[in-house]
């Protein structure tokens, strides 16, 4: 089997990369930052392809399929990984630009990639889109308008996949982790600012990186016939609440 992790310099991709080459399938190593791509594919071997792509880039991201070299065009697995929160402000004070990328990366991104590669699924009846959604897409937070929003697209967009999937044994999951640490999230989130990327973890354990690779191979290797529509998971330390209420003094 091939899998395509999109995001596999670091964090979640990069753990899943490993994990499904440990299942035995072969990956292709997707992103911007190639030499992170290059170190990582030397240390799985064989079974890895590092290949730079943006996935904001349309023409690139289109011309993905052809462009794969012979033997490494069939992808089984289509993990859409890639994608970043940025900022924290509220909505009033929030950069444009921030919003912007969020949106072309995190939908625009997630549903060229998803395009590009479904025709081949679809013609040899057989694949999986994994998405990467977040808790952010089903729960409010102060600060979380447009990265929430836009986890939210990947949740819908990927139950009306499956609504035209149906009947055909190319699967779609999404994944909808909480306070997962171990990755460069937060620290892409507040510029690069590592006190208050640490500050988030402070106190807690938070699901890490292998957790969801482990998740990932789990709904990938599952029969053929089951398909997981969606997984919400937090760690102990975390729990949904009611929704907050704002009391005069
Ligand atoms: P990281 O910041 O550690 O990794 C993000 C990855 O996305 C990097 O490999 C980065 O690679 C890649 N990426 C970003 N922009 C692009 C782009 N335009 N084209 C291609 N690749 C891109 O984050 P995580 O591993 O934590 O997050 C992975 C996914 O999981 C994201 O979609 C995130 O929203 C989601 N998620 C994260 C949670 C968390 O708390 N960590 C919780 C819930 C969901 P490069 O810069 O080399 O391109
Ligand atoms: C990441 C989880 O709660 O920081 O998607 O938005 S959260």
């Amino acid at each position: 089997m091939l899998a395509l992790v999109t995001g596999a310099s670091a964090g979640f991709g990069s753990a899943i990369a490993r994990r499904l080459v440990a299942d035995g399938l072969r990956v292709i190593l997707a992103g911007r930052r190639a030499d992170r791509l290059e170190a990582l594919a030397a240390e799985i071997g064989d079974a890895a392809l590092p290949v730079r792509l943006d996935v904001t880039d349309t023409e690139a991201v289109a011309a993905l399929p052809a462009a794969l070299p012979e033997g490494w065009r069939e992808i089984d697995v289509l993990v859409n990984n890639a994608g970043l929160a940025l900022g924290l402000d509220p909505a009033w004070k929030a950069d444009l630009a921030h919003w912007d990328r969020m949106v072309a990366t995190n939908v625009v991104g997630l549903m060229h990639v998803t395009r590009a590669l479904l025709p081949g699924m679809v013609a040899r009846d057989r694949g999986h889109v994994v998405n990467l959604g977040s808790i952010a897409g089903a729960y409010s937070y102060a600060g979380g308008h447009v990265y929430g929003a836009s986890k939210a697209f990947v949740e819908q967009f990927s139950l009306n996949l499956r609504a035209d999937l149906i009947g055909t044994n190319v699967r779609v999951t999404n994944i909808e982790p909480g306070l997962c640490g171990g990755t460069e999230f937060s620290e892409v989130r507040f510029g690069g600012d590592r006190a208050r990327a640490a500050s988030v973890y402070q106190g807690t354990m938070p699901i890490q990186p292998d957790d969801i690779a482990e998740t990932v191979s789990w709904v990938i290797r599952l029969p053929a016939h089951v398909n997981i529509n969606r997984i919400e998971m937090m760690p102990t330390c975390q729990a949904p609440q009611a929704p907050a209420v704002r009391r005069a003094p």
